[in-house]
């Protein structure tokens, strides 16, 4: 499996970048490169490294790092650069890119990298590290800022989403309340690209891309300017998967300053004002769980997903908020087990949601880099058994259908796009990784 992997890394290497699969996806994609980093730098540290520069090189200038980076140009994928109208922005980056952002697991990607080779203590590689971690860690605080700032609507500093593809969760049953509430008046012209290669059946319907280009063309026509699109974007979410990786980022990269002699007075500010309005917003008492926010309709979002168990990630449940999530609903056989409906882990909605739907793109498959996430947070409540046992998931669902990029739950069929990276990588950190403490 571990030469595989590898292999499977390699055949994606564009040069400048590492594509998420061969066909579907021939572009850079933000969370993608951290996970492919993280696996990369078990074989190949120079190139995790320049996996990471090239994504940072992409940073806009208020400190945006997008989504999608098209170093090479436009391909058969759609949207291409010029779709994004960003050529003039004065706050755009230096490379074509979306405008849109993605949860930045990044942070976390590059404090392993330090301590891991701070642990091996080769001094080589060391010193090697210790100039990229000098290097990536003003573009990572920008980012962060950005993120608390920018994206602020309520003075929470918990950022809000514009889109649903910022989550990377793109087509989650999340979504489909506000989604449902925006009307497409009057759509550009497109032709969608991502059936070519992949099922229609695992894909998002004809509604919701609709309202997904609908949303690209209304930020265009805002210019992308962050303070007009908090005011006017129809879609303005506070996500516990993306505010849980954040939170996360925030403690390594106040890790990482101390360890480069930074001041960290700001990056405590963000942790504690996460800490406080976390649970009120997002906790439910009544559920046991954790629930997205719609900022727009100032509402929780009343639906059951894998991201409810992010904050084990974070450190931001308390243990007996873990306990409720893991007993109430990671064990429980109607919504996340497996039982006589399915036999793998973790289903990205619960079975027993509405939208649920095994086989459609994150309406209920098996990812594997979100398993990846829940077995670390799960691990740092000490629920080590529930842990491996998604970990032996994941693995039997690599073994059995191959590196895909996301797998029915109830036969571990493989769907969507095929030699897909981050699940060769996080085959790599599974197999080779040694658990680092969170901070
Ligand atoms: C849009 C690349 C990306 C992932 C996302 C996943 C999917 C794109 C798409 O693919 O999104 O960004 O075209 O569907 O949802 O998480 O980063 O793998």
């Amino acid at each position: 499996m571990i030469s595989r992997a590898q292999r499977v890394l390699r055949l994606n290497d564009a040069g400048e970048f590492i594509k998420p699969s061969p066909r579907q996806y021939p572009h850079q994609w933000n969370w993608d490169s951290a996970f492919i980093a993280l696996g990369l730098a078990h074989f190949d540290l120079p190139r995790a490294i320049a996996e990471v520069r090239g994504l940072l090189r992409a940073q806009w200038r208020d400190g945006m790092v997008p989504h999608i980076v098209y170093p090479t140009g436009p391909s058969d994928y759609f949207p291409p650069p010029a779709f994004w109208q960003t050529q003039n922005l004065p706050h755009a980056g230096p490379i074509p890119s979306s405008a849109l952002t993605q949860p930045p697991i990044l942070t976390t990607v590059v404090r392993m990298f330090s301590e891991r080779t701070h642990q091996q203590s080769n001094g080589n590689a060391t010193d090697y590290v210790l100039r990229f971690t000098h290097y990536a860690f003003p573009h990572l605080l920008a980012w962060h800022r950005w993120l608390h700032t920018a994206r602020d609507a309520d003075g929470t500093g918990l950022p809000c989403l514009i889109h649903p593809w910022e989550s990377g969760m793109d087509n989650s049953p999340l979504w489909a309340n506000a989604l449902d509430h925006i009307t497409p008046a009057i759509l550009p012209p497109f032709k969608r690209r991502d059936m070519i290669h992949v099922a229609a059946d695992e894909r998002p319907l004809a509604p919701d891309y609709e309202r997904f280009v609908y949303l690209i063309d209304l930020g265009r026509r805002l210019c992308w300017e962050p303070r007009v699109l908090l005011e006017q974007m129809p879609f303005l979410i506070q996500d516990v998967l993306f505010c849980s990786i954040l939170h996360r980022a925030d403690e390594d990269l106040r890790t990482l300053a101390v360890a480069l002699g930074e001041p960290t007075a700001e990056i405590d500010g963000w942790l504690a004002r996460t800490r406080a309005v976390f649970d009120a917003r997002f906790w439910n008492e009544a559920r046991g769980l954790y629930l997205d926010y719609d900022v727009r309709s100032q509402t929780p979002i009343d639906v059951n997903a894998c991201g409810t168990f992010a904050p084990l990630f974070a450190g931001l449940a308390s243990p007996e908020q873990a306990a409720r999530l893991v007993a109430e609903h990671f064990d429980n056989l109607a919504e996340y087990a497996p039982s006589a409906d399915s036999c793998f882990r973790l289903p990205s909605a619960a079975k027993n949601e509405r939208g649920y739907a095994p086989r459609r793109y994150w309406c209920g498959p098996v990812w594997i880099h979100i398993n990846w996430m829940i077995a670390e947070g799960l691990r740092r409540y000490g629920f080590d058994a529930q842990a491996d046992a998604l970990e032996r998931d994941s693995l039997a669902l690599i073994a059995e259908s191959g590196f895909r990029e996301y797998y029915d739950p109830r036969d571990g069929r493989g769907c969507g796009a095929d030699d897909f990276s981050w699940s060769a990588a996080l085959t790599l950190e599974m197999l080779l990784g040694s658990r680092s403490d969170p901070a």
